[in-house]
C-alpha cells in the first residue's frame, strides 16, 4: 500500500476562497438518502415488528430469531466477560459517572416579586432510546457514554438498539456493558429501521421519548426525520462524521512528539472513511515530521484501508503564530480539539468553538473517548458553534412552576394587564383584572 500524500497548506499564502475550501468538511454523497429513509420509517411505523424483522433481514443480511435479547443473556454476558475487560468497563463507567453526576442541574426557587414564587425543577425523561452502531468496531464505550447518564438521570426505561452481526446477534461486550450500566431492554435492530422502531414503538420495542447516539448517514437522517414529526421522538443532537483538529507547536518536533501527533490524527481517522483530521501548526519542521511518521505508520496499520480513504480529506495547515491557529479553531469548530503546545492550558482558555478540548502532551483524545469521564458524544460538522457535548441535562426536562399570593398578583397584575392590552388579548387581561377585582371586593 502506498503511503498517503499530504500537502502543507501555507495559511498566509491562501486566498479567502482557498482557505474556505481548506476547512470545508467532505460533503457526504447523500444520494436519495431522504427518500430511502422515509420509506423505511413509514414501513416500520405501519408494519411494526414484522416490518422491522423483514428490513433487518434485507439490510443487515440476518434474520434474528427474536428482536429482543433476553435480559438473562445480558447478565450471562457480563458474568462471562474477560476480567480485564470487566475491570476496564467498571473503571471507565466510574469516571463517567463521577463527571456526569457533578454536572447535574439543580432545582431552584426564586421570589421574583414579593408573593410571586418561581421554581425550576429537572425531571428525568421517561423512556429513552440509545443507538449503538455496529460495523467494523463494536463501540462498547458508546454504551457507557449513553447509558451512564440515563441511569444517573433516573429515566424510567432505558432501551438500546444495535444491529446484529453476521451471527444474528449483538456482541457479548455490548450486552455486558449495557447490563452493567442499567440498560433495561436490548433489541437486535440497526439503521434507520431501529430509529423508527424507537420513535414510534412496535409490538415489542417501546416507544421512546428521545433517541440518543451516533450512527451512519441513514441513522442520522432517520433521527432527523422522526424529530420533525410531533408523533416521533426528540433527538440528542445533529450528527455528522467524526473529526479532530490538532494544534501543535515546535515543542512536539522531537521524534516522540511528532509520533504522538501522528497517532492522534490516525486515532480519529481510523473511525471511518468519512472522518476528517486537521493539523494546524506554526512549525514547518513539525508538519514535515508528522507527515513522515504518517508515511511509516499508516501503511502498517490494521485499518490502513479506512485510513487511506479518510486521510484524503486530511489537512495540514501552516500558520504564522498561535493566534492564527486559534482563529482557525473557532472558524472550523471541531468536534475534538487537541492542543499539544507549550502554552496548551493558556490557549485552551481562549477556545470558543469545540466539542471537547484535550490539553497538553499527555492528553490524547483516546482518554476522552473512553475513560477520562467526559462524554464522547459531541457535536460534529461545525455544530460545535451552537451545540455542546452530551451531558446529564440532555436526559432531563426542565419544568418551571410559579405561584402568586393575592399580594403577589396585586403587585404584578398591572404589568400583565398593560402588556395584554398592547397585544390586544382581552381574555389575557381579564384573567388578571377579574382577579384584581375579586381581591378588591374581599378587602
Ligand atoms: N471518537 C469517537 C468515539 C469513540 N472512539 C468510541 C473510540 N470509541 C467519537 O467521535
Ligand atoms: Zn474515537
Amino acid at each position: 500500500m502506498n503511503p498517503p500524500r499530504f500537502d502543507i497548506l501555507d495559511w498566509n499564502a491562501l486566498a479567502p476562497e482557498a482557505r474556505r475550501a481548506a476547512l470545508a468538511r467532505p460533503r457526504p454523497d447523500r444520494g436519495d438518502l431522504s427518500g430511502g429513509v422515509s420509506d423505511i420509517v413509514a414501513r416500520v411505523r405501519n408494519g411494526g415488528d414484522t416490518a422491522l424483522t423483514e428490513l433487518t433481514a434485507k439490510l443487515d443480511g440476518v434474520r434474528p430469531d427474536m428482536l429482543e435479547v433476553p435480559p438473562e443473556r445480558m447478565k450471562e454476558a457480563w458474568d462471562a466477560l474477560d476480567p480485564d475487560l470487566a475491570a476496564a468497563i467498571d473503571d471507565a463507567a466510574e469516571r463517567i459517572r463521577r463527571f456526569h453526576a457533578a454536572d447535574r442541574p439543580v432545582d431552584r426557587q426564586v421570589e421574583t416579586a414579593p408573593g410571586v414564587m418561581c421554581r425550576v425543577v429537572y425531571l428525568p425523561l421517561n423512556t429513552v432510546g440509545l443507538y449503538v452502531p455496529g460495523g467494523s468496531a463494536p463501540l462498547v464505550s458508546t454504551v457507557l457514554m449513553l447509558a451512564v447518564p440515563a441511569e444517573l438521570a433516573g429515566c424510567s426505561e432505558v432501551v438500546l438498539c444495535s444491529p446484529p452481526g453476521r451471527d444474528g446477534d449483538i456482541g457479548p461486550e455490548i450486552l455486558a456493558a449495557a447490563w452493567r450500566c442499567g440498560v433495561d431492554r436490548v433489541f437486535r435492530a440497526g439503521g434507520a429501521q431501529a430509529v423508527a422502531a424507537m420513535a414510534y414503538g412496535t409490538e415489542t420495542v417501546p416507544r421512546c421519548d428521545k433517541i440518543f447516539g451516533p450512527g451512519n448517514a441513514w441513522v442520522t437522517e432517520a433521527k432527523q426525520q422522526v424529530s420533525l414529526d410531533p408523533q416521533g421522538a426528540a433527538i440528542d443532537m445533529p450528527a455528522g462524521p467524526s473529526e479532530v483538529m490538532v494544534i501543535a507547536d515546535d515543542s512536539a518536533t522531537d521524534d516522540d512528539g511528532a509520533t504522538l501527533v501522528a497517532w492522534d490524527l490516525m486515532s480519529q481517522a481510523e473511525h471511518g472513511a468519512d472522518s476528517q483530521v486537521v493539523l494546524v501548526t506554526d512549525s514547518r519542521r513539525l508538519a514535515q515530521a508528522v507527515i513522515d511518521r504518517l508515511g511509516e505508520l499508516v501503511p502498517a496499520s490494521r485499518r490502513a484501508g479506512i485510513l487511506a480513504e479518510s486521510l484524503r480529506s486530511a489537512r495540514i495547515i501552516l500558520v504564522a503564530d498561535p493566534d492564527a491557529a486559534l482563529a482557525i479553531v473557532d472558524d472550523y469548530a471541531p468536534e475534538h480539539l487537541i492542543i499539544n503546545t507549550r502554552d496548551a492550558a493558556k490557549q485552551a482558555e481562549r477556545v470558543r468553538h469545540a466539542g471537547s478540548v484535550f490539553i497538553g502532551r499527555w492528553t490524547p483524545e483516546s482518554l476522552g473517548d473512553y475513560c477520562s469521564g467526559t462524554n464522547h458524544v459531541l457535536p460534529t460538522y461545525g455544530w460545535a458553534r451552537a451545540h455542546g457535548a452530551l451531558g446529564l441535562g440532555d436526559y432531563l426536562r426542565r419544568m418551571t412552576l410559579q405561584e402568586a399570593s393575592a399580594e403577589g398578583l396585586a403587585r404584578l397584575g398591572p404589568t400583565a394587564e398593560t402588556l395584554a392590552a398592547v397585544e390586544g388579548l382581552e381574555a389575557h387581561r381579564m384573567a388578571v383584572t377579574a382577579r384584581l377585582n375579586a381581591i378588591g371586593d374581599a378587602t
